[in-house]
């Protein structure tokens, strides 16, 4: 391991920032988005593929991971980069918001959560030591503390109890993550839609100590607004000096309103899944595929954009093989997709680096509301 885990922060624009995360398997530009690779792959695409869409980091989960095909079976074939062919970062998920959204019988208490399988109603079990080992067996870079994320509305006492565990299993989790060398262990701040619940989580994390520090417990039910609300406070509360993870974010204009929020990194399944049910993301907005209108257009999804779907195939081709049910039709739109959010985030960056971050977001909002062509 050549080189420690470290952030440098370049510039700042008002409350945005654009920096550079080094790790051994190599830098991650911020701000930054992370394409979904829940079952070691990128669903549609080949992980070449992911990188000519300028991702330098994916996400995998650990639920998904110890179920199938299991932690030691990836571990004894070389860990989770060789075995799903991505030599870059990868940051993993700790699993315990999987189980929440995916398992069946689950219960919780003050040691873990225990759980039956959503594949075939197994048992397991995951606390903050199984899920940093189960992270260590896999090979991830950045390993995410093991945490609650209570479903909002909820009390604000629920919310406050469930926070409170959330750090008690943030120290265990670093207690068990121990001195790895190259490898970053984040933290995860909660405490739902309350300033003071924001700050106690905030100290919390800091006085235990992390490599970085994510926003969890947001984009949940609550709202645009809500979360906006959220992140103009809550990344003030975090080091500056550290990367800052916003959890499951988002649809473009959650990212673009949460970078102008202090956020650094961010992930989500919007791009890909949406890839799969015909729905593409353009500079202009939402287009529907399916949509009739489109059976005789010549034209491409975003002239502008240099993607294969768009280069190389029109707006009937695609609305053609995605009624057929063609497999093409999932691999170019996700291409296209993971390709606008990645620009996305250069456009952010280099706004940023530029100190024109108001002009360029008053821009993104301009071109989506013409609408689609
Ligand atoms: N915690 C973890 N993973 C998450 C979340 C969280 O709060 C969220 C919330 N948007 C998405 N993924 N561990
Ligand atoms: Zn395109």
């Amino acid at each position: 391991m050549s080189e420690r885990f470290h952030f440098t922060l370049r510039t700042t624009d008002g409350r945005a920032r654009t920096g550079t995360i080094h790790t051994p398997r190599g830098e991650i530009r911020t701000p930054a988005f992370m394409p979904v690779g829940t079952a070691a792959t990128v669903k549609a695409m080949l992980p070449e593929s992911v990188r000519a869409t300028g991702a330098d980091i994916l996400l995998g989960n650990t639920y998904h991971l110890m179920l199938r095909p299991g932690a030691e079976r990836i571990a004894r074939l070389g860990g989770l980069h060789r075995f799903m062919n991505w030599d870059r970062p990868i940051l993993t998920d700790s699993g315990g918001f999987q189980v929440m959204s995916l398992a069946a019988l689950r219960k919780l208490t003050e040691d873990g959560v225990t759980f039956s399988s959503h594949i075939d109603g197994s048992k397991h079990t995951l606390s903050p030591e199984t899920s940093m080992e189960i992270q260590r067996l896999l090979g991830s870079d950045i390993v995410m503390c093991f945490d609650e994320c209570p479903a909002l509305p909820a009390t604000e006492e629920a919310v406050a109890q469930s926070m409170r565990l959330s750090m008690r299993w943030a120290q265990r989790s670093r207690d068990a993550f121990g001195d790895r060398p190259g490898h970053a262990l984040f933290g995860i701040m909660q405490g739902g839609v309350t300033p003071e619940l924001r700050e106690e989580s905030a100290e919390a994390l800091k006085s235990i100590g992390f490599d970085g520090y994510a926003i969890g417990g947001l984009a949940v039910g609550e709202g645009q607004e809500a979360m906006f609300g959220v992140l103009d406070y809550a990344p003030g509360f975090l080091p500056v000096d550290k990367p800052r993870y916003l959890m499951g974010v988002g649809k473009p204009d959650d990212i673009v309103g949460a970078v102008q929020r202090g956020v650094d990194m961010m992930d989500c399944v919007l791009p890909s899944r949406s890839g799969r049910t015909g729905q593409a993301w353009t500079r202009r907005g939402q287009v529907n595929i399916k949509n009739a209108r489109h059976a005789d257009d010549p034209r491409p999804l975003d002239e502008h954009c240099t993607c294969p779907a768009c280069t190389g195939y029109s707006r009937a081709y695609l609305h053609h093989v995605f009624r057929a049910g063609e497999m093409i039709s999932g691999m170019l739109l996700t291409w296209h997709n993971l390709h606008y959010f990645q620009e996305l985030m250069e456009g952010l960056r280099g706004a940023i680096a530029e100190g024109r971050l108001d002009d360029h977001v008053a821009d993104f909002h301009a071109a989506r509301a013409q609408g689609d062509i």
